[in-house]
């Protein structure tokens, strides 16, 4: 998972995507030079931690070959410790995430990859019970469909984290399954690159969730989530929302309209039955009736007056795959455009600069045309965009903002 573009709790889920697909991960692959804070760096502390550390994992049955193999080439990367500690970043509004992880052009390209694997998914959704396009999701989410699995070598990136400490047990742990990986032969160190985190392949596993669940589906003798065939991964994935407890033939929920002056509870705490949200005049937004699938809360994280869904069950079973509502409602928004659903009936309107989405596109784009870089233009304004604000803001001898106004998109129209 790069993204993220949200708060991860490493550790407290089973399986964690971390350094995926959203926003903000570490994907050196986007540009040819590598990080230099990707690269191993010498590190005396860490050298000797890993001199220790090999004893360990001897006394636990790794070999020696397997150790000298999985190492070689493998170092102290100060990187991944800024990402650790750099998570807060990712805490985005919902309208923010959604245009990070689920913009309309990623929603075309997820239709022709979800299309190309149609197959794989229904014969996996066949055998583990969980719908073909909430695995698509979750594989479009964590590595853009397969194409941003992350190049990070994960041993490094585990020692590095099991060195430093503050999660030391949990990246060693990590570490060790990596090697249990390399010992296996499900894969060669080589194939072992992933998230900051060591989260790696089409749906961005841990090596303890990879430990755990991982699933040779095709039957080629490997538990393979690393090459361009991504059907192992779905079938591991899957089978982790299984044994969470996902309830075959139930959706995630639904995006609903709440009546003016809707004053019931909402959030997790407040579950009711369908039949008393329906009482309530809660309402399917894209119209019909309210599907059944046990008690149920609303959610609306911007605002009552903004997009709001229903959420089942198995919304919370996507949540022990990375614990953010925001991510749940990502998985779930982009499963169902890719099951040829639209966008959302609410829309979010105007922020508090009285900026809509589109207007905020529209000022990065004139941004970058007047000369200052704000960045891809996707209507999130973060640190660049800001910056590229003040250096226009700078240059016309404008009051020194940083901030995005309806005057400021005026001049640049
Ligand atoms: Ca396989």
């Amino acid at each position: 998972m790069q993204v993220t573009r949200r708060t991860f709790t490493l550790g407290v889920s089973a399986l964690v995507l971390a350094g995926c697909g959203g926003g903000g991960t570490a994907q050196i692959a986007s540009s040819n030079k590598v990080d230099p804070a990707f690269l191993p760096q010498p590190n005396a502390s860490y050298d000797s931690w890993v001199a220790a550390f090999k004893r360990r994992a001897q006394s636990r049955g790794i070999s020696k070959a397997t150790l000298a193999a999985a190492f070689r080439g493998q170092g102290y990367l100060p990187g991944v410790i800024d990402r650790d500690r750099n998570q807060t970043e990712f805490k985005r509004s919902l309208e923010d995430y959604l245009a990070i992880v689920a913009p309309e052009e990623k929603v075309a390209i997820g239709r022709k990859s979800y299309a190309s694997q149609r197959k794989a998914l229904a014969q996996v959704e066949a055998r583990y019970g969980v719908p073909s396009e909430v695995l698509a999701s979750i594989w479009g989410l964590e590595s853009y469909f397969g194409t941003k699995r992350g190049t990070i070598p994960v041993i490094s990136a585990t020692s590095t984290l099991a060195w430093e400490g503050r999660r030391g047990r949990f990246f060693e742990s990590n570490l060790m399954n990596a090697l249990r990986i390399v010992q296996s032969g499900d894969a060669k160190p080589s194939q072992l690159t992933g998230s900051w985190a060591g989260a790696m392949g089409h749906t961005q596993l841990i090596p303890d969730a990879y430990q755990a669940h991982a699933v040779d589906f095709d039957g080629d003798g490997k538990r393979d989530i690393w090459s361009d065939n991504p059907i192992d991964a779905f079938a591991t994935t899957a089978r982790f929302l299984q044994k969470a407890g996902w309830r075959k033939g139930q959706s995630w929920g639904l995006e609903v309209t709440l009546p003016a002056g809707f004053s019931a509870g909402i959030g997790h705490k407040n579950k009711r039955s369908v039949d008393s949200w329906r009482a309530l005049g809660v309402k399917a937004a894209a119209g019909g009736s309210l599907p059944n699938h046990g008690s149920a809360a609303i959610l609306a994280p911007m605002g009552r007056d903004k997009p709001a869904f229903l959420v089942f069950h198995n919304f919370n079973m996507i949540k022990r795959y990375n614990p953010s509502d925001n991510y749940a409602l990502g998985v779930g928004y982009m499963a169902g455009r890719l099951a040829g659903g639209g966008p959302l009936k609410t829309r979010f309107g105007p922020d508090k600069y009285g900026l809509v989405l589109q207007d905020r596109k529209d000022l990065q784009s004139g941004l970058s045309r007047a000369g200052f870089d704000a960045g891809r233009p996707d209507g999130v304004i973060g640190k660049k965009t800001e910056a590229a604000i003040r250096g226009f803001e700078q240059a016309r001898g404008l009051p020194v903002t940083g901030k995005p106004s309806q005057a400021l998109l005026r001049l640049l129209r």
